[in-house]
């Protein structure tokens, strides 16, 4: 249980600080118990506590809108709020398919996903996403088809770096271009760099390879930057990191530093005016949530854009990365370590599983990591981390050391 938090800890039940290795679940990346986002809360709700995004609007989202959009690749600059990342991808996916109808596309509704994507637990998201526990007691979307995966531990274990082998695999677009037809293919969604199930790097190449073979089909590219979002890279988002562009960015967590619930939807200008068609008073998007642009979670927003770049932030896990990336490879001898993935400030360690027992062995390192003083984030036997960006160089050396000793003593 925990009780309390602050900067890099977390306080739990029985009183010990916990180092945060997990910025909460991925989106504490300005630390905890930040004053200014209370602030900044605390004198919203008094101002405007919640105004209808229906018909209505209140400045502060339009504000909010204004700051992510100068920080957004370039031309992804019109914005739509939604309360989660879940509710992002079922916007992202939903906007895609508005879209390819409202330019006369409209026998484009298949969707793309990628096997072991993870784009939240809506029926979008789970219908795209690629992992069996998460679809197999649902019914999925028709119409919906994945591309491989691109984890190849055979080829690329303990890279330094991106992986070097697998661009090719962006090619499976075309392969699913070839048996469905480009007009039936509104959109294709993936994770720059896959964060839940276990970190997986891109392979050198293949998000502008995907990029191309998207763009020549007409087939809209969707990042869901949920966790790569706001700095983890290095960049502001993925897509300036891998210096790759596509059509709409989901996100969420890190974009109010996990204070206040909320997601964003950034879309180009080009489907942006595609959909806005049709009279002055007519409603382009059926689509909106009732906490569209809540002004809470706009406030708490705005404040964590400030600390972001007034701390430097979005470029702090670059300044970090070879030191991060160093420790944990560092720990490539530690027992059951099968293979390492870092950059920026994200990190797995994947472990063999115990015989028989699949995910017996991560969760016992993350139960004594968290004995020891160390939240880690354990999918099965893939142990993940994303500290808060304002760690310090000490602090991943405290991290690795613990992290080094319970991989000792666990059978
Ligand atoms: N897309 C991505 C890429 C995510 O990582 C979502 C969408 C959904 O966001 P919401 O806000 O609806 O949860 C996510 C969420 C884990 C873990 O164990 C990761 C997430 C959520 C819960 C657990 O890594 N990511």
């Amino acid at each position: 249980m925990l009780v309390g938090a602050s900067g890099m800890y977390y306080r739990s039940d029985d009183g010990r600080d916990i180092l945060d290795g997990t910025a909460g679940l991925w989106c504490v990346n300005a630390g905890h118990g930040r004053r200014e986002i209370a602030s900044a809360v605390a004198a919203q709700l008094q101002e405007l506590d919640y105004a209808p995004s229906f018909q209505l609007g209140h400045p502060l989202a339009f504000r909010f809108a204004e700051r992510l959009a100068e920080i957004a690749p370039p031309g992804l600059d019109r914005i739509f709020f939604t309360g989660s990342g879940s509710e992002s991808v079922d916007t992202a996916l939903k906007i895609a398919l508005a879209y390819q109808r409202a330019i006369g596309q409209g026998t484009r509704t298949r969707l793309i996903g990628r096997e072991r994507g993870y784009h939240g637990v809506g029926f979008g998201g789970i219908s795209v996403g690629g992992l069996v526990n998460n679809r197999r007691a649902f019914a999925t979307l028709h119409g919906v088809d994945h591309l491989r995966h691109t984890h190849d531990p055979s080829r690329n274990l303990f890279c330094d770096g991106l992986p070097e082998h697998g661009v090719e695999l962006a090619d499976d677009l075309e392969r699913l271009v070839q048996l469905h037809g480009a007009e039936t293919i509104a959109a294709v969604i993936v994770e720059p760099v896959a964060g839940s199930t276990g970190v997986l790097l891109p392979p050198r190449g293949y998000l502008k390879r995907l990029r191309e073979i998207a763009s020549r089909h007409g087939i809209l590219l969707i990042f869901d930057e949920v966790i790569t979002g706001f700095g983890r890279l290095g960049s502001p988002f993925a897509a300036q990191h891998f210096d790759v562009i596509p059509d709409i960015i989901t996100s969420a967590k890190a974009l109010t530093n996990g204070a206040i619930p909320m997601g964003a939807v950034f879309t180009s200008r080009g489907v942006h005016e595609g959909l806005m068609q049709g009279p002055e008073a007519a409603i382009e998007l059926f689509h909106g949530y009732t906490y569209s642009g809540h002004p809470a979670a706009c406030a708490a927003g705005l404040a964590s854009l400030d600390i972001y770049r007034d701390e430097g932030l979005f470029t702090r896990a670059a300044e970090l990365q070879e030191h991060w990336q160093r420790n944990l490879l560092s720990l490539r001898t530690a027992p059951h370590v099968a293979d390492i993935r870092a950059m920026g400030l994200v990190a797995a360690i994947e472990l063999s599983p115990r015989h028989g027992d699949p995910g017996s062995r991560g969760f016992e390192v993350f139960s004594r990591c968290f004995e020891k003083g160390l939240l880690v984030r354990a999918n099965g036997d893939t142990i993940a981390l994303s500290p808060p960006l304002i760690i310090t160089r000490d602090e991943i050396d405290q991290l690795t050391q613990m992290l080094s000793d319970v991989l000792k003593v666990t059978p």
